[in-house]
């Protein structure tokens, strides 16, 4: 029987199904460390992975290894020249979050727009003591300028919604999307610049690349009206978390909903000290159907990878197609 290594906790039906086809090693407790996980691939056939760093000396170590599903859509926390080089596939759950994600794209800005946690936090503190005109003044999204950093799956999904706010979607992303696309958003392409100086709201929603490390930072907040909000749920990295404290504090723009963080879960501790940032865990897929459909997928493309089930060959989620059927190198 083949053996496969799950990273972490999931669902225990996922592991059930698994079990029909593998012997599986289930890490039910921390995150392994990097020595953890190479010493538990040293065995195995394929693995399951959430955000798990996988590279050259992980693969060099796992000489029977021949897949490796990542939890999650994105996955920069796979080396994908690693992977190609030693003909090691990497699948990912791309689609079936897309909807959670973008529901949670709207709930960060609206909270951060209209300064849910922090007013929560002072009620929550017995502050309150009488209605007044200006108390937790925020700005309006009804009739706004929506800007869309990334208009993939996901930012499609959250441009989609911003009918019902009545707002101008601008938009920029490595390539211009297909104008029937644009036609059904009401989408207008703009420069990266253009659309920081234009919208009153900007959410970031593009994979982290090596070139787009800090593509947020301190020149571009700057750029930024006094009354936007910025919203970051893409991933850490993407954003100069330093910078945009420096730029919640100075009022340089209004406020920020952050659900990822550079070297999260350990996050710049300044954030913790400014009021005008909404924080979450890395939760914008968190919903159970979402999470279980991201499992079962993972699931699915590991079975199919190697050799098993219904799409024994055919894994649904390839990210480098190219090395199926060839051998590990
Ligand atoms: C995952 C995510 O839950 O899919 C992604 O890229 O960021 C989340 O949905 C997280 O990455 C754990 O794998």
């Amino acid at each position: 029987m083949q053996k496969i290594l799950v990273a972490r906790p999931i669902f225990p039906d996922v592991i059930e199904r698994l079990k029909q086809y593998f012997d599986v090693d289930w890490n039910q407790g921390e995150v392994l460390s990097a020595q953890e996980l190479t010493r538990r691939l040293a065995d195995k056939d394929g693995a399951l992975t959430a955000g798990d760093p996988v590279g050259p000396a992980v693969l060099a170590a796992a000489p029977r290894l021949r897949v490796v599903s990542n939890m999650a859509v994105g996955y920069n926390n796979f080396d994908m020249a690693a992977f190609n080089a030693a003909n090691v596939l990497g699948t990912n759950t791309p689609d079936v979050l897309n909807e959670s994600t973008a529901d949670f794209g709207w709930a960060l800005m609206m909270a951060a727009a209209r300064r849910i946690a922090e007013s929560e936090h002072w009620l929550r503190a017995g502050q309150w003591r009488k209605w007044t005109y200006d108390g937790f003044l925020g700005t309006d999204l009804y009739g706004s300028t929506l800007g869309v950093l990334g208009m993939g799956r996901i930012g499609q999904a959250l441009a989609r919604r911003a009918k019902g706010f009545n707002m101008q979607v601008i938009y920029h992303n490595r390539s211009r999307v297909a104008p029937e696309i644009e036609a059904e958003l009401n989408a207008q392409y703009v420069s990266k610049q253009d659309l920081l100086r234009r919208a009153d709201h900007v959410v970031l929603v593009l994979p982290y690349t090596k070139e787009n490390h800090h593509t947020i930072g301190a020149a571009e907040l700057a750029q930024m009206k006094p009354t936007a909000t910025l919203t970051n749920i893409a991933r850490g990295g993407i954003v100069d978390d330093a910078a945009l404290v420096e730029a919640l504090r100075t009022g340089k723009i209004a406020a920020a909903g952050l659900d990822v963080f550079e070297g999260e879960p350990n996050l710049n501790p300044a954030l913790l000290t400014v009021p005008n940032v909404v924080l979450t865990p890395h939760i914008a897929s968190a919903t159970e159907a979402t999470r279980r459909a991201m499992a079962n997928l993972a699931a699915d493309n590991l079975i199919a990878a190697l050799g098993k089930g219904p799409r024994a060959g055919r894994p649904p989620n390839p990210i480098n197609p190219e090395v199926i059927g060839k051998a590990r190198s």
